[in-house]
C-alpha cells in the first residue's frame, strides 16, 4: 500500500497530499478549497499495480504518450517511490531505476521530486539525473520527454477561461492534425479535447468565478490541454461518467522534442500553481487586477 504525506502550509490555510504511488499529488486545497481534481473512481489509496493514479498530478516519465518500451506516459506514475526527507509544508521523494525499469528501458536514472506548500502556492520541482557509467550500457546518455499531467477541478469546464496558448501551435491528438492556435484566451471547452501545444507562455491564466489558479513553468517548453468529454469518460473505468465537466488537465511538459541527458548530467524542471486573490495580488489596484483578470 502507497504511503501518503500531508503537508501544511506555515498558516494552516492550504494543504497538500502526495502518494508515495507515483510520487502522486492527490490534493492541493487552498482556503478549504480543492484546486485538484482526483477522480472519485480512482482508488489512490489501493491503487492498481503498473497504473498511474487517475487524478492529482501524475509523473509521466521517460516517454509521454504511447510507447513502445512500455505503458502509455512510462513508469514514474506508478512506481513506487521513496520518501527522502519531509518537512511540515515540503517533502522530497526519490526514484531509482531498478530492474523492473531497466528492462523496458535500458538506462540508470535517479529521480528527485520536490513538493512544498505555501498559503497560496503548490511549487513542484522534478530534476532527473544520468547515472549511465558507461559500464554497462553503450551508449552512456539517454533521451526521455516528461510532463507534469495536471488534473485542475473547476465548477464548470464550459465557463472557464484558459489564457496563455493564444501564440502557439499545436498537435491535435484527435485528427492528428498541426493547427494554429487563434484566441488569445479559450473561453470553456465543449467537447473532447486533446492538444498539444509547443513552446507556449511560461504562464497559463485558468479562470472560473472568482478565482484565478495560475501555473507558471520553468525548462518546460509545452502545454498539453485535455479533457475526454463524456464519450471517453465513459470508456475509462477509473472515471465517473459525470465527472468530465468538473476537470482539465493544463499539462506542463518537455514532449514536443526529446531531451537528451549525458551521462551524470542534471535536467530540472518546476511547476508552480498559485492561487490569484485579490488581497494577496501585493500592489495591485483594482484596475490593475481587473485589467489581469477580469477581462
Ligand atoms: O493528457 C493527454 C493524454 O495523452 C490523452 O491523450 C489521454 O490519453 C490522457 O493523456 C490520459 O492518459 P492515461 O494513460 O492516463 O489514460
Amino acid at each position: 500500500m502507497p504511503e501518503i504525506i500531508k503537508l501544511i502550509s506555515d498558516t494552516s490555510v492550504s494543504s497538500c497530499t502526495i502518494s508515495t504511488h507515483g510520487a502522486t499529488v492527490l490534493s492541493w486545497n487552498v482556503s478549504g478549497n480543492e484546486r485538484i481534481f482526483l477522480s472519485k473512481l480512482a482508488d489512490e489509496t489501493n491503487p492498481k499495480a503498473g497504473k498511474g493514479i487517475r487524478g492529482g498530478i501524475p509523473l509521466v516519465f521517460p516517454n509521454f504518450g504511447p510507447w513502445s518500451l512500455g505503458p502509455q506516459h512510462g513508469f514514474a506514475r506508478y512506481k513506487t517511490w521513496t520518501i527522502e526527507s519531509k518537512t511540515d509544508r515540503s517533502a522530497k521523494l526519490i526514484l531509482m531505476s531498478d530492474d523492473e525499469t531497466e528492462k523496458m528501458w535500458p538506462n540508470k536514472f535517479q529521480l528527485i521530486y520536490t513538493v512544498k506548500v505555501t498559503d497560496n502556492k503548490l511549487l513542484t520541482t522534478l530534476s532527473i539525473k544520468n547515472l549511465n557509467d558507461g559500464e554497462f550500457y553503450d551508449s552512456q546518455s539517454f533521451d526521455f520527454t516528461c510532463l507534469l499531467h495536471t488534473y485542475l477541478r473547476v465548477p464548470d469546464i464550459k465557463t472557464c477561461t484558459i489564457t496563455g496558448l493564444g501564440n502557439s501551435s499545436f498537435h491535435d491528438a484527435l485528427t492528428e492534425k498541426s493547427e494554429q492556435a487563434t484566441n488569445q484566451e479559450i473561453k470553456g471547452l465543449h467537447e473532447n479535447v486533446d492538444r498539444n501545444y509547443s513552446n507556449t507562455n511560461d504562464e497559463h491564466l485558468l479562470k472560473f468565478d472568482d478565482t484565478c489558479i495560475e501555473i507558471r513553468k520553468s525548462n518546460l517548453p509545452d502545454t498539453v490541454l485535455w479533457n475526454p468529454w463524456a464519450e471517453k469518460a465513459q470508456g475509462m473505468k477509473d472515471f465517473g461518467n459525470d465527472e468530465y465537466p468538473e476537470m482539465v488537465c493544463i499539462e506542463a511538459g518537455k514532449v514536443a522534442e526529446r531531451q537528451l541527458l549525458k551521462a551524470g548530467e542534471s535536467w530540472t524542471c518546476e511547476q508552480v500553481l498559485t492561487e490569484m486573490k485579490k488581497f494577496v495580488e501585493v500592489g495591485d489596484s483594482d484596475e490593475e487586477w481587473n485589467e489581469k483578470y477580469n477581462k
